[in-house]
């Protein structure tokens, strides 16, 4: 029983959500981290029985939680009896491995729950090779655990070679789907290369809007550019970069272009996955950078964006674009401001009713790209 996928275990496996806050937490505050972390299971479209939430002090290299906690935690799976277990937090392979032996189930950590969602959103070619990248790079780190299962899952398994061990069909089938990738990929770069010298050789500026995942970005592409790019109360909405022309009183500013959305603890196959989209920043004369500020915790959103943009390099001018105002009270509206003094400049918007894009389209009328 033990060693079958939990998916034949049972028609309907009991599934339960693990929320950890942990020592070093970007987000700040349990609360938002945990409602953020059901959005995520919401948007993976993963249906639960149940949820946990635990704050650690500490974590343990081999098992991930210390002794007491994990009792704890053995304790709830047994008496729900419980088939999976997504947890809110990246997992190291082996953690991940010594924990579905203690607890007897199937694990999720973060990086599959995210890899899941990126699997639905996109749509391009590179969206989609990036991804199938992301996920070989992630079933190599489970080789030695249920890495076949999840190649067999994503059906890039096919028959073994005479006198191949597992172990090696595995190695050599994630060396060839990663090969054949990355030749698809370094085509569609080299396109993008194309299309990039043309644009810098008919010096047509470029803008991009990045933010914290869900916090609107594509949403003010269509406030302020022609075209309708999906936006979703969904994590992840957009995965695939767009790019529109900006038209500012009828002449044309330059180009403007949405992109993935970050979020706290991405997985790093994900931003080396897609470090060739997010290169483009580093051609960007200007950034949009959308915050939510009616969520509680955008401070610790834009230290996260900030962050991801030291880590791939992007140093570039900056216009804070504080979203969603329509979502705030006046008093709201007042203590937000007064803090708004350490983001500069800045603009206050609604991109759903529209609201304020006045003062942002007089800044990029006058802003020299
Ligand atoms: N109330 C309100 N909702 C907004 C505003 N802007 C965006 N939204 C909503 O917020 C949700 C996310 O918007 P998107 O534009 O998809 O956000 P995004 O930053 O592109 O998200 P990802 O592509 O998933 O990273 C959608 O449900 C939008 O309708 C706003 O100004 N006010
Ligand atoms: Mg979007």
């Amino acid at each position: 029983m033990k060693n079958k996928p939990i998916e034949q275990r049972y028609e309907h496996p009991k599934t339960l959500l693990l929320g950890v806050f942990a020592p070093g937490n970007k987000m700040g505050s349990a609360e938002y981290y945990f409602e953020e972390f059901l959005n995520l299971v919401k948007t993976a479209d993963i249906p639960y029985d149940d949820t946990f939430f635990m704050k650690v002090r500490a974590t343990d290299n081999n098992m991930y939680f210390t002794k007491g906690k994990l009792e704890e935690l053995s304790q709830k799976c047994q008496e729900l009896g419980v088939d999976i277990l997504v947890v809110s937090e990246l997992l190291h392979p082996l953690q991940e491995r010594n924990l579905e032996n203690v607890l007897n189930c199937r694990i999720i950590d973060r990086e599959q729950l995210i890899l899941t969602i990126f699997k639905q959103s996109a749509h391009t070619s590179e969206g989609k090779i990036q991804i199938e990248m992301a996920d070989i790079e992630f079933m190599k780190t489970r080789m030695s655990g249920r890495g076949r299962e999840l190649a067999q899952q994503s059906g890039i398994i096919g028959t073994r070679g005479p006198g191949e061990t597992e172990k090696e069909e595995l190695k050599r089938v994630f060396a060839d789907k990663l090969r054949q990738a990355q030749k698809k990929l370094e085509t569609l770069e080299r396109a993008r290369s194309v299309q990039r010298k043309q644009r810098l050789e008919s010096n047509q500026p470029l803008l991009c809007i990045i933010g914290y995942t869900n916090a609107g970005k594509s949403t003010l592409l269509n406030a302020i550019a022609k075209g309708n790019v999906l936006s979703e109360d969904k994590l992840f909405a957009t995965l695939d970069t767009t790019t529109r022309e900006l038209f500012i009183d009828g002449k044309k500013k330059g180009l403007i272009s949405d992109t993935v959305g970050f979020i706290s603890q991405l997985p790093h196959h994900l931003i080396s996955a897609f470090k060739s989209t997010l290169d483009e920043l580093k051609y960007a004369d200007l950034l949009l950078h959308v915050v939510d500020a009616s969520c509680p915790a955008w401070e610790n959103q834009i230290a996260v964006v900030h962050e991801m943009l030291q880590e791939l390099g992007v140093n570039k001018p900056m216009l804070y674009v504080f979203n969603k105002i329509d979502k705030l009270t006046h008093e709201q509206r007042e203590a937000q401001i007064a803090k708004l003094i350490l983001y500069t400049p800045h603009v206050l918007v609604s991109a759903l009713t529209k609201d304020g894009l006045t003062p942002l389209i007089d800044y990029l009328r006058t802003y020299q790209l």
